[in-house]
């Protein structure tokens, strides 16, 4: 299902697949049972240059932008969704926010360390009230003298306790709301009042942490503001247009693993004198797993290749985001049901992946909220 890559995307996506193939795959029944990944396997990833690979090259990235993000999300997913995600928390939503909203200066502070996973981030937005809705939140950041007093608390936040960094969206004036009243700001790890609270404990995706941050009174200088007051939203949202991105390719991943897997057992297993992949009934699941998943390939590279090229693909990117995660969860459960009582069993990697795929749906905007951005760009700017 390979399509012609650039040498460069070939040799970073090799890199990615070895590194999933001898790191990753025998780490996850670990990673899995224990529900920690470990530090060391992250600065492995940023050792063999991981960790910045959609940083550009003047900020000490590679310079491959969301294709070479989605060609590493796709390759490592396939060895561990967890890894996976705490991996694009950082090189996706979390350094992204830098890259779409920091200043020239910050992004020359911070960008070099985040491409070398010298620091690690995360992104801040969801809150107990305002996940779909994240114009609702309560965390506010009030001004004093030439300082800002951060409070409130953040939820579902990927890697919030592991980031050294945390992107964190703030009301700075309630009357405009998503309008022009929220900001943004960089804040470090172990400032006076910043804690993390409860970890989630959740259907899937086990080894990656997903936490409650808590701002108690926590000052901040104005140095420390991403972008302008009032650009929080916005940078928001352009944040989460490449994540809606990377998270597809997370999809392509978790759902050529299923697949491959589905694929070798059809051939393997045999009812009625036969190998179950000479029946027509599991033909037909093969089939229309793979005619998704080639779909789902399509729009990620194609939507890739426009944000790489400066498109406007905040649309486009929401229905990749909307098709790759409702096609997954379809994917997984046909590999379920070809695996039979082996897809059910939580011996075989099966009943994982039908588990990791499902917060999919729900994250970075729920499958409803896709359907409204694209429907607003639809009536806004015509079908
Ligand atoms: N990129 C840049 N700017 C954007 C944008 C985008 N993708 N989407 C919206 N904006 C801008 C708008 O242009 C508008 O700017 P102006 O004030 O200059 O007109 C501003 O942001 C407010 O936009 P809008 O009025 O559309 O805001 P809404 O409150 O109606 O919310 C949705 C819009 C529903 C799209 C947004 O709330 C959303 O994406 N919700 C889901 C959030 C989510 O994914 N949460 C998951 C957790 S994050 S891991």
């Amino acid at each position: 299902m390979d399509f012609q890559f650039s040498e460069e995307l070939t040799l970073v996506r090799d890199l990615a697949r070895d590194f999933t193939d001898q790191v990753v795959r025998p780490a996850s029944p670990r990673i899995e049972t224990t529900h920690t990944i470990e530090r060391s396997l992250l600065e492995s990833m940023a050792e063999i240059g991981l960790m910045g690979v959609a940083i550009p090259e003047r900020y000490g990235g590679s310079g491959l932008g969301e294709m070479g993000l989605c060609v590493v999300m796709e390759e490592i997913t396939r060895g561990d969704f967890s890894v996976a995600v705490t991996f694009g928390a950082h090189a996706s939503i979390g350094a992204m926010s830098v890259l779409v909203g920091g200043t020239e200066e910050q992004k020359q502070r911070y960008l070099p360390d985040m491409a070398q996973g010298k620091i690690l981030c995360a992104y801040a937005l969801s809150e107990a009230n305002a996940g779909s809705d994240p114009g609702a939140m309560q965390t506010r950041a009030v001004r004093d003298g030439a300082d800002w007093v951060l409070s409130g608390e953040k939820v579902w936040i990927t890697a919030g306790d592991v980031a050294d960094v945390v992107t964190v969206y703030a009301v700075t004036d309630p009357e405009k709301r998503a309008k022009g009243g929220i900001t943004a700001f960089l804040l470090p790890k172990g400032v006076k009042g910043f804690s993390v609270g409860k970890r989630e404990e959740k259907m899937g995706q086990r080894g990656s942490s997903t936490v409650t941050l808590v701002f108690d009174e926590v000052r901040l200088s104005d140095a420390q503001r991403l972008g302008g007051v009032g650009d929080g939203f916005k940078i928001a949202m352009g944040t989460l247009d490449r994540g809606r991105l990377a998270l597809s390719a997370n999809c392509l991943g978790c759902g050529k693993e299923a697949h491959g897997l589905s694929v070798s057992y059809a051939k393997q297993r045999e009812t009625f004198g036969r190998a179950i992949g000479e029946h027509q009934a599991i033909q037909w699941m093969l089939a229309d797993s793979a005619t998704e998943l080639y779909a789902i390939e399509s729009m990620v590279y194609r939507t890739a290749w426009m944000c790489d090229s400066g498109q406007v693909f905040g649309r486009e990117s929401a229905m990749t985001k909307l098709y790759a995660t409702e096609a997954l969860d379809r994917i997984v459960d046909r590999a379920v049901q070809i695996h039979g009582g082996m897809g059910y069993s939580s011996e075989f990697v099966i009943e994982k992946l039908y588990r990791d795929a499902r917060v999919t749906r729900i994250y970075e905007g729920s499958s409803e909220i896709q359907r409204l951005v694209i429907a607003r760009d639809v009536l806004r700017r015509g079908g």
